[in-house]
């Protein structure tokens, strides 16, 4: 079994619910329980444009490898209405009604063309860091959220 860090985000469509019921789906993942979920945090897009997102994390207990993890969250994220990403033809961070990143994945590093673990930009998003330090504060320091403070964050439920 490994550990690693789901983040969810939405912002199209309903994006509450979308992330709710990522969040619900991402337990049915064959060989993976959702260990903890973090509440949902509602956000000013960062470094994108489009509506305010919702977005949480999870914390899941996995016996899948990283890239089969990563197939099984693209499903999801085209279930949920968003094209795979080899169709996708949209520019990057725009609008979508769901997106999965693998945030870490136990403590290894990954440095493909498919995937990057920990996932490069986590440390300077608040959208990541305060859902991740309230399921799992040992990961996320003092100096971490500092650096995101000035960006626009509420914590719905
Ligand atoms: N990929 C590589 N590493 C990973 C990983 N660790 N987890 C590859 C998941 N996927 C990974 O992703 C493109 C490719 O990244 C995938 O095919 C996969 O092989 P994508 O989801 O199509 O989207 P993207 O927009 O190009 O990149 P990404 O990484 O999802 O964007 P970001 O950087 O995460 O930013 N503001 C707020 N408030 N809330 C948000 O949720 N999200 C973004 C997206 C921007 N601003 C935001 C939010
Ligand atoms: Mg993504």
């Amino acid at each position: 079994m490994v550990t690693a860090y789901i983040a969810l985000g939405s912002n199209l469509g309903d994006p509450e619910r979308n992330v709710q019921l990522a969040r619900l789906a991402v337990g049915g993942i064959p060989q993976t329980r959702v260990a903890m979920a973090s509440s949902l945090y509602e956000s000013k897009p960062v470094d994108a444009s489009g509506d305010d997102y919702i977005n949480a994390v999870v914390k899941i207990e996995t016996k899948l490898n990283a890239f089969d993890l990563l197939a099984e969250l693209q499903n999801l994220e085209g279930q949920a209405g968003r094209a795979l990403p080899q169709d996708r033809t949209h520019l990057h961070n725009a609008p979508r009604t769901l997106d999965l990143d693998i945030l870490l994945y136990g403590d290894g590093a990954i440095d493909s063309a498919k995937l990057t673990v920990p996932h490069p930009r986590m440390r300077s998003r608040a959208f990541v860091l305060l859902p991740l330090a309230e399921i799992a504060p040992q990961l996320v320091s003092a100096a971490d959220l500092q650096a995101v403070q000035d960006q626009i964050i509420y914590k719905l439920r």
